[in-house]
C-alpha cells in the first residue's frame, strides 16, 4: 500500500536571523507492510524519512545488475574479434558495422566512424544498456563514442539499415 505523511519541521532560524517559513515536504512512501498514518510512532516516522534514499539506492543496484547481466548470440560461425587497447574503433559503413563482434576490456571506449555515404544510427538492443547514437550525430564523415564500464555482451543496431539481428548489426563483448 502506498502511505503518505507530512514532514513539517520545527521553524529554525536562517543564518540572517529571520525566521525561516514553515516548510512542508510531502512525502509519499510504498511500503509492503499494512502501516496506516495512525499507526506511524515517531520512531517509525524517523525510519520512514530515511527510506526514499534506500529505495533509491535499491533501484541503482537493479539497474546495474541488469545491464552488467547483458547477453548477446553471436550468429552461427561468427566469433568476437578482441580489441587491444582503451579507445577501439567500429566503422559504420553502407551498410554493415566493421568490426561487427568485438571484444574489449571493462572501461574501454568504442568510436563509432561513419565511414559511408549513408547515414546511420547505434541503437542497443535492450534500451539503456548504453546511449543511443542518433543519425544525425553519425552523418557521413562523423563520428561518436561510447564507454563502456560494465560487463557484459551489449548487442547494437542501425534501425535505418538492421535489425538487433539482421542486417546492420553488431554486438560489444566488454570482459573484466
Ligand atoms: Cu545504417
Amino acid at each position: 500500500m502506498i502511505v503518505g505523511f507530512t514532514i513539517r519541521p520545527r521553524s529554525h532560524s536562517t543564518s540572517t536571523g529571520r525566521r525561516a517559513t514553515e516548510v512542508r515536504q510531502r512525502v509519499w512512501i510504498a511500503v509492503g507492510a499494512d502501516l496506516t498514518v495512525d499507526t506511524v510512532t515517531n520512531r517509525t516516522r524517523s525510519l520512514l524519512s530515511a527510506l526514499p534514499l534506500t529505495a533509491v539506492a535499491l533501484i541503482l543496484v537493479a539497474c546495474g545488475g541488469a545491464s552488467s547481466s547483458s547477453t548477446f548470440t553471436l550468429p552461427k560461425d561468427a566469433k568476437w574479434e578482441k580489441q587491444s587497447g582503451s579507445d577501439v574503433a567500429v566503422e559504420a559503413r553502407d551498410n554493415v558495422f566493421v568490426p561487427q563482434f568485438i571484444e574489449v576490456k571493462k572501461g574501454t571506449t568504442v568510436t563509432f566512424e561513419n565511414t559511408g555515404r549513408n547515414r546511420h544510427n547505434v541503437l542497443p538492443d535492450t534500451e539503456g544498456d548504453f546511449e543511443d547514437i542518433p543519425v544525425d550525430k553519425l552523418d557521413p564523415g562523423m563520428k561518436d563514442s561510447r564507454t563502456f564500464d560494465d560487463v557484459g555482451e551489449f548487442g547494437y543496431y542501425c534501425s535505418l539499415h538492421g535489425t538487433a539481428t539482421k542486417g546492420m548489426f553488431g554486438a560489444i563483448k566488454v570482459t573484466e
